[in-house]
């Protein structure tokens, strides 16, 4: 079993990023600038959009974060989001998700200039990646399919069952793989809550995409010997021996998976890094693109 160390290619990533950037500098050119805008104060995503900034810092890039309150009409919202679609300082921004109830997510995401979309949610980057044209890969799929490359995980003609149909992780994963591309020419079987029979599906599985945010949903019983493990989840279990009062559990039982399985990512240090570093990579593309 090997495990396939996210944390390890995203700095990887990380380091190859900051050299393009040594090397913008060298040449006199602008470097990357990514914006974020958060909305509220909800825990897990000030936590993801802290991590997104210090990387930025790390690697060379600037950053903005645009810290919004909780009670932000959507229409001031979007005004934020027209600045930032204005703004030539500015190569790419992130609007955090998930966002408060009263705000159209559909509408934010619509409101995005498509060139400076680097989670490549706008529907113009969507059907361009369905449609195999150049578009922004949403970061999470681009660092599963980069990280099963770097371990050369062979995908071409495998079975992929991917369990979750989400506009962020589940669905577009499911097309890429699909594709005539690297990390692609599978199989692949989307999974969901109204599936029948679910472990004859997953028992048939040479590479699971497990990303339906249930914690350690997905148990040795229901793969086969030999499987390729991918695990997006990443729920907080309340856990009181830890300072923090959570620990992080993914959606497969890693225990008795792990018995099984011939690559496997670890929750935490698996998917979540690499879709840090695949952010910074659509930045630094969003940059390429605007010369
Ligand atoms: C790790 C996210 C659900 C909903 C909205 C490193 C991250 C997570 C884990 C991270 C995620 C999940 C992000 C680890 C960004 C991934 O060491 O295992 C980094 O920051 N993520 C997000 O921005 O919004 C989410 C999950």
């Amino acid at each position: 079993m090997t495990i396939l160390d996210g944390k390890k290619v995203s700095n990887d990533i990380k380091e190859e990023i900051a050299k393009d950037v040594e090397i913008m500098i060298s040449k006199g050119e602008k470097v990357p600038h990514l914006a974020a805008i958060l909305v509220g104060t909800d825990g897990a995503s000030m936590t993801y959009v802290n991590a997104k900034v210090k990387a930025c810092e790390k690697i060379g890039f600037n950053s903005t974060l645009i810290d919004l309150p909780e009670e932000t009409p959507e229409e001031v919202l979007l005004e934020k989001i027209n600045e930032l679609n204005t703004n030539e300082a500015i190569d790419g921004f992130i609007v955090q998700l998930p966002l408060p109830k009263h705000i159209d997510e559909q509408k934010v995401l619509m409101a995005v200039d498509p060139d400076k979309d680097v989670d490549g949610f706008h529907p113009t980057n969507v059907g361009r990646m369905a449609l195999d044209l150049p578009s922004f890969l949403p970061a999470t799929p681009y660092g599963i399919l980069e990280l099963l490359e770097r371990y050369e995980v062979e995908t071409s003609g495998k079975n992929v069952v991917v369990m979750g149909r989400s506009h962020i992780v589940g669905r577009p994963m499911s097309i890429l793989m699909s594709q005539k591309r690297k990390a692609g020419d599978a199989t692949v079987t989307v999974v969901h809550s109204r599936t029948k029979n679910l472990s004859e599906i997953t028992k048939g599985a040479d590479i699971i995409v497990a990303a339906i945010g249930i914690s350690e949903f997905l148990t040795g019983d229901m793969v086969k010997d030999g499987v390729v493990i991918i695990d997006v989840g990443i729920t907080r279990v309340p856990d009181e021996t830890k300072q923090r009062g959570y620990r992080l559990a993914g959606d497969v039982d890693f225990k008795s998976v792990s018995e099984k399985a011939s690559y496997i990512t670890p929750v935490p240090g698996g998917v979540g890094p690499m879709t840090i570093a695949m952010l910074l990579k659509n930045t630094l593309l969003a940059r390429e693109r605007r010369n």
